[in-house]
């Protein structure tokens, strides 16, 4: 019974573009008074903050930002990692509210070609600790640190189970811990907020690391972790590049398209996401008042990489990249103007110069050195290779 209600749900997601019902985005650039956003100003002052808010209360939950204290340690360092080439350092930050404690194990590798502060990579990692392990005993693509090194790039990462364990029934053992009355309202944080919460800790670490240029962090993930990554720099305005790699669902693409993953769905698998707000747009995607394109949109005028997997339609690569070019009219406001052109571009044909970029890999649900070779080529061409 159980295998066939499972492929019942299966089969009612759609992958038939002919299948995609008509839908109207909510505009960016229009206030809840209905007045229109015509600058800068009234985009950061007003519109920018309904949005965030928006965004708070109906998907991700809120952020709070109050703790006693925050602390670093280095707790052990190699300057001559990867042959050399790397100087790594094993942070442990700690964030202390009343008698409650959250350990973050941040793994840093630091290019040792100069002395100049570092632009880096911060990897959100919600796949195996081994991706991620300071010794490198496993050289996963999944996070390919010998080649941000390589390129100038400091590498970072820390795993999501430090800050919520991925799991309903203990993602409250973590940051969750700090903030319990979290969890008694309906637009609470739950693991999500706490993955992109973890990654302004790391920030804050950041900025006060002498080696690394806090202002030339990109924050990325992967799937879950790129929903994150978009969350925490649509939060935090510290973050000067967003990647997020096959997002999907609630993460880059658009949920009024129901192609692929839908609301109701991630819900349902994933009850420990999204705030308890979030289950009443299950099948009422026309009823949200934001859709994706919104939260791209607050990252402007900040850089913003997504990308899509060929095979991975689970993940909706054309309303990825139709989510991308909805926000293209936030950008405009401060006169950058994407390179996108108006329909995808072909499989493995990425588009990186551009203040909003994009690349549909060809192959499966994944991240790999294909994907970061092009985060890298954006980076260096934000930065102007200027480090
Ligand atoms: C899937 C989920 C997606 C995506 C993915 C992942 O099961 O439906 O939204 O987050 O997991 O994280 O790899």
């Amino acid at each position: 019974l159980f295998v066939t209600t499972l492929i019942t749900r299966i089969q009612a997601q759609n992958y038939d573009e002919r299948k995609v019902p008509r839908y109207t985005l909510p505009e960016p650039l229009t206030t809840s008074s209905d007045m229109e956003v015509k600058n800068i100003k009234t985009w950061e002052k007003v519109r920018r903050p309904e949005i965030l808010q928006l965004f708070e209360d109906n998907i991700y939950g809120q952020m709070p930002e109050y703790y006693d204290k925050i602390s670093y340690e280095i707790t052990s360092e190699d300057k001559t990692a990867m042959n050399g080439k790397a100087h790594l350092k094993q942070v442990l930050i700690r964030i202390t509210q009343k008698d409650k404690v959250v350990k973050i194990n941040l793994t840093l590798f630091i290019p040792q070609n100069s002395t100049k502060p570092k632009p880096v990579f911060l990897l959100i990692n919600n796949r195996g600790k081994e991706n991620t392990d300071p010794e490198r005993k496993v050289k996963s693509e999944f996070w390919p640190a010998e080649m941000l090194v390589d390129n100038g790039y400091a590498a970072a990462a820390f795993h999501v189970s430090d800050l919520a364990p991925d799991h309903k029934d203990n993602y409250t053992n973590g940051v969750l811990q700090l903030y319990p009355e979290q969890l008694k309202m309906d637009n609470g944080m739950k693991a999500i907020g706490a993955w992109a919460w973890g990654a302004s800790r790391v920030m804050d670490y950041f900025e006060q690391d002498k080696d690394i240029d806090a202002k030339r962090v990109a924050v990325a993930g992967h799937s879950r972790g790129g929903k994150a990554s978009l969350w925490a720099a649509a939060q935090d305005q510290r973050f000067a590049i967003c990647i997020s790699n096959c997002s999907g669902n609630t993460g880059a693409a658009l949920s009024r398209r129901q192609f692929g993953e839908r609301i109701a769905r991630i819900n349902t698998s994933f009850p420990h996401w999204f705030n308890n707000n979030y289950k009443k747009f299950n099948d009422k995607e026309d009823s949200l008042p934001v859709d994706q394109h919104m939260l791209i949109a607050l990252v402007a005028p900040r850089p913003v990489y997504a990308t899509n997997a060929s095979k991975d339609l689970w993940a909706d690569p054309t309303g990825t990249y139709l989510s991308l070019k909805n926000a293209e009219k936030v950008y405009a406001l401060y006169h950058r103007k994407s390179a996108l052109p108006p329909s995808p571009p072909n499989i493995n044909e990425p588009v990186y110069r551009s203040i909003l970029a994009y690349h549909n890999r060809e192959g499966e649900h994944n991240m790999t050195s294909y994907d970061w070779g092009n985060f890298i080529k954006f980076a260096d061409y934000h930065y102007k290779k200027g480090r």
